[in-house]
């Protein structure tokens, strides 16, 4: 068998109790088949990037797993789905948003998935829970150290509520 990957997954809410929607994910998380948990971020609200719409609710959780990538990806999709995610706009408001932001040391970029996640670095609601499990001098498969991609963005606007789990 091969040897479990340290995946983090940046989850999202803006719609129908946001903060509820984040841990009934993470009950989803802990139940993946092939995969340990592996801990959970604080809790972050944060104005959504596009105006107009509700505040959300953002936490990374860290999970090791054998799952092979796209397997993993169809796996958060039905989570998703089941916590009533409707695909009806891009960017549009959601129940739910379960993003794969890093997989181990893999770069992908599969039309279904990019690896690491491509605008990790413009969003203080994944850079600072993410900041949350891993070491001080943490670098990203690709090289950059997210000491330096934290320095770029600003904690800004981010307001961190208390714990998730
Ligand atoms: N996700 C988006 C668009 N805007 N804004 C915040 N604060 N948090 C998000 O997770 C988020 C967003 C699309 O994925
Ligand atoms: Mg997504
Ligand atoms: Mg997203």
């Amino acid at each position: 068998m091969s040897a479990p990957e340290r995946v983090f997954i940046g989850l999202g809410s803006n719609l129908a109790e946001p903060t509820e929607q984040l841990r009934q994910a993470l009950h989803g998380l802990r139940q993946l088949p092939a995969t340990q948990w592996a801990g959970v971020s604080g809790l972050y609200l944060s104005d959504s990037l596009l105006p107009g719409q509700p505040r959300y609710s953002n936490a990374v959780a860290a999970l090791d797993t054998t799952l092979a990538p796209l397997a993993l990806l169809d796996a958060l999709q039905r989570i998703e789905n089941e916590q009533g995610r409707v695909r009806a706009e891009r960017w549009g408001p959601r129940t739910l948003d379960l993003d794969i932001l890093l997989f181990g040391e893999r770069l992908l970029d599969e039309p279904r998935l990019r690896v690491p996640h491509y605008q990790l670095h413009l969003r203080p609601f994944v850079l600072y829970p993410l900041a949350e499990l891993v070491p001080g001098d943490f670098t990203l498969a690709d090289g950059r150290a997210l000491s330096e991609l934290l320095r770029a963005c600003p904690f800004q606007g981010l307001e961190r509520a208390g714990e998730l789990a």
